[in-house]
């Protein structure tokens, strides 16, 4: 679970095993996406409240943003 607050992912780093479901949680008073850099997954901006999830089947390392404010970003790292 990667938790969006205070223009922040937190944690702003995660390693899954292959396979793994991650949640992000959006928990802002304003709406952000969570945008692979590779393009390789997309949430629509999203309110507080809303969850989106991704299934990673990939070993390797993903990098993300949000695509209102990229100086937010984060890195999912699949084992
Ligand atoms: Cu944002």
């Amino acid at each position: 679970m990667v938790e969006i607050k205070d223009f922040m992912f937190t944690p702003m780093t995660l390693t899954v095993a292959v396979g793994t479901t991650v949640t992000w949680k959006f928990d802002d008073s304003t709406q952000h996406t969570v945008t692979a850099d590779d393009n390789s997954f997309a949430s629509s901006p999203m309110s507080n409240g809303q969850t989106f999830t991704h299934t990673f089947s990939a070993a390797g390392t993903v990098a993300y943003h949000c695509s209102i404010h990229p100086e937010m970003t984060g890195t999912i790292t699949v084992k």
